[in-house]
């Protein structure tokens, strides 16, 4: 497995803007995908802001198993740590919740009654902040979509007379010292697409897949059993979904696509990419 470094002119503006502007700010929202709440977690991100009350709010519920954020919930509280706020940014489930936990980790502070609360919304890219920001603001103020890297500068947006964010551009860290992170990162989209090869995301994808959610697998392409490789899984679905070149060989890059869609999508149904106990991965 290759190792991601992504960090592009963006990004380390992104993390000038957040450095700037922290002392404007009285909490850091951490929005992390349910999905993979530990390669979602940004390092960079924790030490810019270290010393600011933090909230994680774990969104994209909806598409993540709840098996599993369950686990992680025990997992977390098991380590002493704050529960984070579940959230699902599409469908406004459990947003109200966000305003409220900032407003009691700012609790006893003297302004607390004459100014609003200011929270600084951060994390990966194709995490669901601007659409967090829009579920929470009740109007779509900003520009949320599928494209990592879309949100290019700091905005504010008032919510309520005594709530206020701020919106940044995803930003990730200097280099994933686990292999994993990157091709897990690459499945949820918060990755340039041409920074890992599909061949390669979608044959990890897959083998992820069959080892956690086999029958899940088998439902979605219609296939009797699951060959062991990652080589022949890709092949088995690129005959299953008819991507086939001329000659009847399997059109490996849209194979790979197809897969890479389907988890975005959310097509095997609500499934998570990771687990406390690490499971599913070598
Ligand atoms: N199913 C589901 N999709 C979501 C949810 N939140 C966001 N999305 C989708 O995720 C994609 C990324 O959303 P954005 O809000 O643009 O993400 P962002 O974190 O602002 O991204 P950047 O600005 O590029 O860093 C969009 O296609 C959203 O529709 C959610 O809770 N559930
Ligand atoms: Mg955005």
């Amino acid at each position: 497995m290759a190792v991601v470094q992504w960090f592009p002119g963006h990004m380390a503006k992104t993390k000038r803007l957040i450095k700037e502007n922290l002392k404007r700010v009285d909490v850091v929202i951490e929005i992390l995908d349910a999905r993979a709440p530990l390669a979602s977690a940004n390092p960079l991100l924790r030490q810019l802001t270290a010393g600011k009350p933090r909230l994680a709010v774990l969104n994209k519920d909806d598409l993540a198993d709840p098996d599993a954020t369950i686990r992680w919930a025990e997992e977390f509280r098991g380590q002493g740590k704050t529960l984070p706020v579940r959230v699902s940014a599409s469908t406004r489930k459990g947003v109200d919740a966000i305003p409220k936990e900032c407003r009691k980790l700012c609790s006893g502070a003297s302004w607390l009654q004459r100014r609003p609360v200011r929270a600084l919304i951060a994390g990966i890219p194709n995490a669901g902040k601007s659409t967090l920001v829009n579920a929470m603001s009740k109007k779509r103020k900003a520009e949320a979509g599928a494209t990592p890297g879309l949100t290019r500068d700091l905005r504010r947006i008032p919510i309520t007379s005594n709530f206020e964010l701020f919106d940044t551009p995803g930003m990730l860290w200097h280099k994933f010292d686990d292999p994993r992170t990157g091709l897990i990162l690459a499945g949820l989209g918060a990755v340039k697409e041409t920074i890992l090869p599909d061949e390669e995301v979608a044959g990890e994808i897959l083998t992820y897949l069959s080892r956690c959610y086999p029958q899940r697998l088998k439902d979605r392409y219609k296939l009797e059993e699951l060959p062991e490789s990652a080589h022949d899984l890709v092949e088995a679905v690129g005959r299953a979904r008819g991507a086939l070149m001329s000659g009847g060989r399997v059109d490996w890059p849209r194979a790979c696509q197809m897969v890479i869609k389907d988890l975005r999508d959310g097509r095997y149904g609500a499934v998570s990419l990771e687990w406390p106990d690490g499971r599913g991965w070598d």
